[in-house]
């Protein structure tokens, strides 16, 4: 097998003899030396740190720079350390040249210093800690690697979220639910790969795009996965906590509510029992003998059939708060999901509607969570679709702190067959206005708790990775994997930005190379293109049930799972209205709330999400809903289409071979999915509705 793509962004790039100008191109930037302010004893980040300068200077300037300590530094330099232990590195720490830019406990500065005697020039990488030290240098790299000037580089960083976190839905068999690139990293057989090489190289990639929290295993906790806290597995757990920790990881595991039962031997998992209370204080307590940064546990109750405190007549905040209440000695984080529906529904019950269930379930326990647990909400009120609003339990609470959970694995997305880059999708989701405090209550600015008071916040996603070669399955999934990591650290940059930057990266391409440009396009177009021949204007679920990939329009119409269209011969769409629907708008703050119960302000592209039309509706385009169906399933077609045509066209030297080849051969199954997609939602619709399409193409 291959191992192309293992390298993912962090290969030294194709073209690396002809990038990194400013290296030694008049500046004085030779980089023949790194030197650090501390002794390197340990193998924490500030040591990864140095290895990977080390690593990647070698493989850019074709010599290794030697290691010294900053007393025995000469000629130029990169010199890198944390806060109080050098003046020079105080010095960049206190400011800009510009001036009064802050560093935080995760950001670090990098700036040019010129040596007077000697007029020798050295990067100077400092970082109030080690972790910001190696993010630096990650930072670096990345300038380096694509090409930047670096004879003026004047930089301070800080990451904009504090928990950027990445959840695997790893079981202990190895598979992975809604895994489309292979099995567990984490995981084989039942038993814990501690000591694989593939995790320190998955947590590499990972510190690289500043990820600083990892849950390893599956919000469904089954039974052997109930084990991990005990002294059967918690050994092996705490080697992988090792790994994550030298580069600036914190390990969360996900646990089972029922594990008192489970486990203990309780007769109940009462979260007011005191037998249970304790219990878990135990537990608690036995997991930080082993792995004394534990970050938290994570935890799916009442939810999709798993236990939880309903079944005691207690709440969430009950149930949530004894938990975090064994975990507060430790500085330890309860990350509670809200996914919390019922999944038994009637279809013939018109008056329950899934989205509004987060909302009602949590908005009325606001206040009544204990300090240290975060509300985990999913960026839409049903479950990663293609286009959904966002949640509007977002920023609805402000007394109980909150994460926005994403989905970088693409279940409803194309599962890493089709591409389908994400980023635009997530910046769209950050920058939504709740105005739950007034204008410019962001997501982004709730998430990065500036909008409330929260003591913990920030964002997570499912992962994507599995042990395929290349991580994510397909070659460009790597770039959500990527876009999303950069996009926590920095939600100001654009979706265009990032896809460049990735290309750059990954292929070595420059960014005005016509190839990087093709593949730029096809990044750029790819969600809205699957949204067009997919579900259209925010209506969801028409996939094949369960596994959520290829089309199935009623797949889920008769189901119990809250999950419908309501077409019929007249028209399409769920009534979401407080006039005439379900009330769900009214969750919304009113601003927000009003937008979407009218039809002549709701956008077209959530309108069957708020509305049950008449086919016949026009829409703000000024194209019925019907021919709207019928032009996007055409038009979506086409893009793939034309995608395939502009990558036959590329240069045959530029992409290496195996990765042209996968990525063409990916291109021509998407072309398939996209046609069956095309055929059946035309189809359908048109022998519902009876209305022909305007320009007479072929619908069967
Ligand atoms: C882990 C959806 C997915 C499930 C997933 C669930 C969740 O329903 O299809 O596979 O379970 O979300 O987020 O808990």
């Amino acid at each position: 097998m291959t191992d192309i793509g293992y390298e993912a962004w962090l290969g030294s790039g194709r073209n690396a003899g002809s990038i990194g100008s400013g290296l030694d191109a008049g500046g004085g930037l030779r980089l023949e030396q790194i030197a650090v302010t501390a002794d390197l004893a340990g193998c924490g980040p500030l040591a990864r740190a140095v290895e990977e300068l080390a690593e990647g200077l070698e493989a850019l300037l074709g010599r290794r720079p030697e290691v010294v300590a900053e007393s025995r530094r000469s000629g130029s330099c990169v010199l890198i350390g944390t806060a109080r232990t050098s003046a020079v590195i105080d010095d960049v720490l206190s400011g800009s040249s510009s001036g009064g830019s802050i560093v935080g406990p995760e950001g670090y500065c990098i700036r040019v210093r010129k040596r007077s005697a000697s007029q020798q020039c050295c990067i100077v990488l400092a970082g109030m800690t080690e972790k910001g030290v190696l993010y630096g240098a990650f930072h670096l790299l990345r300038l380096l690697r694509t090409g930047h000037d670096l004879t003026a580089l004047d930089v301070t960083e800080n990451p904009a979220f504090a928990l950027r976190m990445i959840n695997h839905w790893d079981n202990m068999d190895g598979s992975i639910e809604r895994g489309y690139a292979g099995r567990s990293i984490f995981f084989r057989d039942g038993e814990v790969l501690a000591g694989s090489k593939r995790i320190t190289d998955y947590a590499r990639l990972m510190a690289s795009i500043g990820i600083n929290g990892i849950a390893v295993n599956n919000v469904n906790v089954h039974e052997l996965e109930t084990q991990l806290i005990t002294e059967r597995y918690l050994p092996q757990v705490a080697r992988i906590a090792d790994v994550f920790r030298s580069y600036g990881i914190t390990l969360y595991l996900s646990v089972n509510y029922a594990s008192p039962i489970q486990l203990g031997g309780l007769g109940t998992a009462d979260p007011l029992d005191e037998s249970v209370r304790s219990w878990w204080r135990d537990k608690i307590a036995d997991i930080y003998r082993y792995i004394p940064d534990f970050g938290g546990v994570v935890v799916k109750a009442d939810s999709e059939n798993r236990p939880g405190p309903f079944t005691y007549g207690r709440n969430h905040a009950d149930g949530a708060n004894m938990l975090a209440e064994a975990l507060e000695p430790f500085g330890g984080l309860v990350l509670w999901r809200c996914f919390v529906y019922n999944c038994h529904q009637d279809w013939r019950d018109r008056s329950t509607d899934r989205a509004k269930a987060a909302y009602d379930h949590f908005k009325p326990l606001d206040g009544r969570f204990k300090d240290n647990v975060i509300l985990q909400i999913k960026n839409g009120p049903m479950d990663f679709q293609v286009r959904e609003p966002v949640s509007p339990l977002i920023g609805a609470m402000e007394q109980t702190n909150q994460m926005v959970e994403f989905q970088i694995t693409q279940e409803y997305t194309g599962q890493q067959r089709d591409v389908c880059y994400l980023v635009p999708q997530w910046k769209e989701v950050l920058d939504f206005d709740t105005r739950c405090c007034g204008e410019g209550s962001t997501v982004r600015r709730i998430a990065a708790g500036e909008v409330h008071p929260y003591k913990h916040s920030g964002i997570t996603a499912v992962s994507s990775v599995g042990d395929d070669a290349n991580w994510t399955g397909h070659h460009l999934a790597a770039a959500n994997l990527y876009g999303y990591g950069r996009l926590l650290w920095n939600p100001g940059l654009s979706a265009e930005e990032i896809a460049l930057e990735w290309i750059g990266l990954t292929f070595g391409l420059k960014r005005e190379d016509s190839d990087a440009a093709v593949t730029h396009r096809i990044l750029l177009e790819s969600w809205p293109a699957y949204e067009q021949y997919t579900a259209p204007l925010g209506v969801g679920w028409m996939v094949s049930p369960h596994y959520h990939y290829g089309v199935d329009v009623d797949g889920y119409e008769y189901s119990k799972w809250g999950t419908y269209h309501f077409a019929d011969r007249d028209g399409i769409g769920v009534d979401r209205t407080q006039a005439t629907g379900t009330g769900y708008t009214a969750q919304y703050q009113p601003e927000v709330g009003e937008r979407y119960e009218h039809l002549d302000t709701c956008p077209d592209e959530l309108l069957l999400f708020f509305h049950h039309v008449p086919y016949t509706h026009v829409l703000k385009s000024g194209a019925t809903v019907i021919q709207h169906i019928y032009d996007t399933h055409f038009a979506g077609v086409e893009q793939v289409d034309k995608w395939i045509a502009e990558w036959k066209q590329l240069k045959a030297d530029r992409v290496d071979a195996d990765r042209y080849a996968h990525i063409l051969e990916r291109l021509q199954m998407q072309l398939e999915n996209a046609r069956q997609w095309r055929d059946v939602i035309n189809t359908y619709f048109y022998r519902k509705s009876g209305i022909p399409d305007a320009h007479g193409r072929v619908i069967y």
